[in-house]
C-alpha cells in the first residue's frame, strides 16, 4: 500500500498497518490535506489483503484536536454564508471506509482526542486508551453539532442519555472514565500503552480475518435493524464463515489440542 503522505506516517509490521496522524505542533489538528489523506489511507489499507488489522493513532502528545480551526479563519472574516457539507463528506469517507473495511480498525488514543478526531476514534471497531487520554466532544464549546459521525456513533456507544451529556456539556472525559462508560474498550497506564496496543493489534492480525469481516457486518447491521432481519443475516453470514479455511483450521486445532494458525482466508 502507499506509504508516503504529507501528514500521515504509515508503518507496516507484518499484517498490522499503523496510520499515524502527524501534525504534532497543532496536536494533529485535521486540515484539508490530512482529511483527504486519511480517507485514501483507510481505503487503501482496507483493500490490501496483506493487511489484517489497522491502528489509527496520533504523533506526539495527542491523538488529535479535531478540525484545524485556522482552515476556516478566512471564511469567518467574510459575510458570505459558509458551506461545510463538502468538507464533511471527506470526513464521512473516512468513517465509511473504517466501518466497511473487512478487517478490524483500532483507535489507539493517548492525550487529547477532541472534536472530529474524537469521532474518528469512535468510528473504529475497538479503542484502546492510555490513562492520560482526554476525550472531548468539543463542538458545543464553539457552537457546533458533533460531526464526523458523532451523533450516530456516540448514541450507539454510550446510549442516548450519556451522549447528550457529552455533547451538550462538552466536558473532557478521562481515559479511565471513558472505559467505565464504554466509550473505549481498554484503558492502560501510559507506560504500557505502546506494548498493549501492539499486542492487541497483533492478536487481531493473527485472527480469522474473514470471520472478523463477517462479524463487523453482522453487528453493525444489527445495530441498525430488527431481530428478524438480524437473524436472517446471521444465517447468510454463517454460511460464508463455515466455508472458510480459518474455520476448518480452528476446529482442527481445537480437536488436536493445539493453537490455531489462522491465515485470514
Ligand atoms: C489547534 C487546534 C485546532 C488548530 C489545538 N486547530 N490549532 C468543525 C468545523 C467545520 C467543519 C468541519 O468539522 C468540524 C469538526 C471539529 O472538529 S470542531 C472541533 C474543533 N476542535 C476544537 O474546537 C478543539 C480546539 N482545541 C482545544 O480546545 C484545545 O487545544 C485542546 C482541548 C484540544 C487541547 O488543549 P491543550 O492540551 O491545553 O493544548 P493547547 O490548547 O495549548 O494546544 C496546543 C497547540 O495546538 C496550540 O497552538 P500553540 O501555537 O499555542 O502552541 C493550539 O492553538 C493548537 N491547536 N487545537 N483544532
Amino acid at each position: 500500500m502507499r506509504t508516503t503522505y504529507q501528514h500521515l506516517l504509515i508503518d507496516q509490521d507484518g499484517g498490522v498497518v499503523t496510520i499515524t496522524m502527524n501534525r504534532p505542533e497543532v496536536l494533529n489538528a485535521l486540515n484539508a490535506t490530512m482529511i483527504t489523506e486519511l480517507g485514501a489511507a483507510a481505503e487503501d489499507a482496507a483493500a490490501d489483503s496483506a493487511v489484517r488489522c489497522i491502528v489509527l493513532t496520533g504523533a506526539g502528545r495527542a491523538f488529535g484536536a479535531g478540525q484545524d480551526l485556522n482552515d476556516f479563519a478566512a471564511g469567518y472574516a467574510s459575510t458570505e454564508p459558509i458551506k461545510v457539507s463538502d468538507r464533511l463528506e471527506q470526513y464521512h469517507r473516512i468513517v465509511r471506509a473504517i466501518r466497511a473495511a473487512p478487517k478490524p480498525f483500532i483507535a489507539a488514543v493517548q492525550g487529547v482526542a477532541a472534536g472530529a478526531s474524537c469521532n474518528l476514534a469512535l468510528a473504529c471497531d475497538l479503542r484502546i486508551a492510555a490513562d492520560n487520554a482526554r476525550f472531548l466532544e468539543a463542538f458545543a464549546r464553539i457552537g457546533l453539532v458533533p460531526d464526523a459521525g458523532g451523533g450516530f456513533l456516540l448514541t450507539r456507544l454510550v446510549g442516548l442519555g450519556k451522549a447528550l451529556e457529552l455533547a451538550l456539556l462538552a466536558d473532557e472525559v478521562s481515559g479511565p472514565e471513558a472505559a467505565r462508560i464504554g466509550l473505549v474498550n481498554f484503558c492502560v497506564p501510559l507506560a504500557e500503552f505502546p506494548q498493549a496496543t501492539h499486542k492487541l493489534a497483533q492478536r487481531l492480525a493473527n485472527g480469522p480475518t474473514t470471520a472478523y469481516a463477517l462479524i463487523k457486518e453482522l453487528l453493525y447491521r444489527a445495530a441498525e435493524s430488527d431481530l428478524n432481519a438480524s437473524l436472517a443475516l446471521e444465517g447468510q453470514l454463517q454460511d460464508t464463515a463455515i466455508n472458510t479455511a480459518d474455520h476448518r483450521e480452528g476446529v482442527t486445532a481445537f480437536l488436536a489440542k493445539r493453537p490455531p494458525n489462522y491465515t485470514g482466508k
